[in-house]
């Protein structure tokens, strides 16, 4: 990269590390965008409804939307407009906190694992540990000045509907309501968030913001900018674009809830595409599960006939397995099979 980060530089064109070659362009016209990604209303009073709907949806698609979620449209708005003002910041104050280490607890970055990969992604990010608040907040920028309580707040929020989330899939996986959060490490568990920049890009057919990839954690709630598309998931072969919806977030099943549930439920593929008009912004939080909790199907999943598709893990073993690579490879799982 000739610079460490992209967002508030201008270019005529697109450098040529960020070219891939053509049989792994997006092509974008291909894309489908007759269908939309399954709507879950949290508030509906019927529990069991919701929980089949969400069931469904993660055995479908891997993806749902949810609608009357618990975190504020205020809060919403709130951290939409500080990361656009965080990205619109002079190039050497955002590069104060630039960082290519993934093992940091903050930092800006670029791409995804400049380290690693080959061709670099239309992509700037800031990526934070977020929880226990208290530890992690005081390395948090303080620039512009309402980070911290804007983030927190939206962080709190995000923290309760993920943690509701992962009941209502325990219970559509026929387990007890506490079971999945009980393997993921209850309320130990840890919480990432990545505040992703894609600028506009002259070249937008030749690149990506996020090539393919799953997300390693468990759940992944992602706030999609509503102006400009971008998030594409795998569908039976074919890539359809999520469309931005005023009221909803974006939630996905990552890696581990797909070990829990012995490969009941998939982490699926999923790419952010770019484009020549505008920036495009996400706010992706990530549950994970606390680095030592053991990671492995409930017996009630892979018993019988069912054997146990992975091996235990711990999540600080599998990240440091997913951040030691590429992100467009074999899927991360793969590599803890039984
Ligand atoms: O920006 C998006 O829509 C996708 C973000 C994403 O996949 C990620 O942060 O892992």
């Amino acid at each position: 990269m000739t610079t460490k980060i992209i967002s508030g530089i201008e270019f005529s064109r697109l450098p040529s590390s960020y070219i891939r070659d053509e049989s792994e362009r997006p092509r974008l016209c291909e894309v489908d965008v007759s269908d939309n990604i399954p709507v879950i209303d949290l508030s509906c009073p019927d529990r069991t409804l919701v929980i089949q709907q969400i069931g469904q949806a993660c055995r479908e698609y891997g993806f749902f939307q949810v609608i009357n979620h618990g975190v504020s449209k205020e809060s919403v708005d709130k951290i939409i407009e500080m990361a656009h003002e965080f990205f619109n910041l002079p190039v050497e104050e955002k590069m104060k906190l630039y960082s290519d280490d993934p093992s940091k607890t903050m930092r800006l970055s670029s791409s995804f694992n400049v380290k690693k990969e080959t061709v670099h992604n239309w992509r700037d990010y800031l990526r934070l540990h977020c929880y226990p608040l208290d530890k992690y907040m005081p390395e948090w920028p303080t620039v512009p000045s309402s980070f911290k309580e804007i983030v927190s707040s939206y962080c709190s929020q995000v923290r309760e509907l993920g943690l509701r989330l992962e009941e209502a899939i325990s219970e559509s996986l026929g387990l007890e309501r506490e079971c999945v959060k009980k393997i993921l490490g209850e309320r130990e568990q840890g919480q990432h968030m990545a505040l992703n920049y894609y600028p506009a890009c002259p070249e937008p057919e030749l690149t990506y913001g996020l090539p393919a990839h799953t997300d390693p954690n468990a759940l992944t709630i992602l706030l999609q900018d509503l102006q400009v598309a971008g998030l594409q998931i795998l569908k039976d072969g074919n890539w359809l674009a999520v469309k931005p919806r005023a009221d909803a977030l974006v939630i996905n099943i990552g890696d581990q809830i797909q070990a829990v549930s012995n490969g009941k439920y998939k982490s699926v593929w999923h790419r952010a595409v770019v484009n020549a008009r505008a920036p495009r912004l996400s706010v992706a939080s990530f549950l994970v599960p606390s680095d030592t909790a053991p990671i492995r199907a409930p017996e009630a999943l892979a018993s019988g006939g069912e054997r146990n598709v992975y091996r235990e893990f711990t999540y600080a073993e599998y990240y440091k397995t997913f951040w030691s690579r590429d992100l467009d490879q074999k899927h991360c799982l793969e590599f803890f099979k039984n």
